[in-house]
């Protein structure tokens, strides 16, 4: 009997910013244990903390002893810490400001 499932994602830390939300119906065959749901993943340049969102599954055909699975997507944030830097200038006596970037 094949297990039929509907797959919808839910925000955590991660929001709809850092991955795509996706809702689709999966179907693992008979004779099948498992099945690769793709869900896009954002690359942004924000350095930040790593962040979770949520994948929920609803049995909605089969003969499984569970109908509400859910799973924990992590993602590791690949952003460096910024920093701040102060610009060595020269500056005339009579220039009346120094401006420092
Ligand atoms: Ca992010
Ligand atoms: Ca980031």
């Amino acid at each position: 009997m094949d297990t039929v499932v509907e797959i919808t994602t839910a925000t955590g830390t991660a929001g709809t910013s850092d991955y795509t939300t996706t809702t689709t119906t999966v179907t693992i065959p008979a004779g099948n244990t498992s099945v690769n749901v793709s869900i896009p993943i954002t690359d942004d340049t924000t350095d930040e903390p790593n962040e979770t969102f949520t994948v929920n599954g609803n049995v909605t055909s089969g003969n499984t002893s569970n109908t509400d699975p859910s799973g924990t997507v992590t993602i590791t944030d690949n952003d460096g810490t910024p920093v701040v830097t102060i610009g060595d200038v020269t500056v005339d006596e009579g220039a009346g400001t120094a401006s420092v970037p």
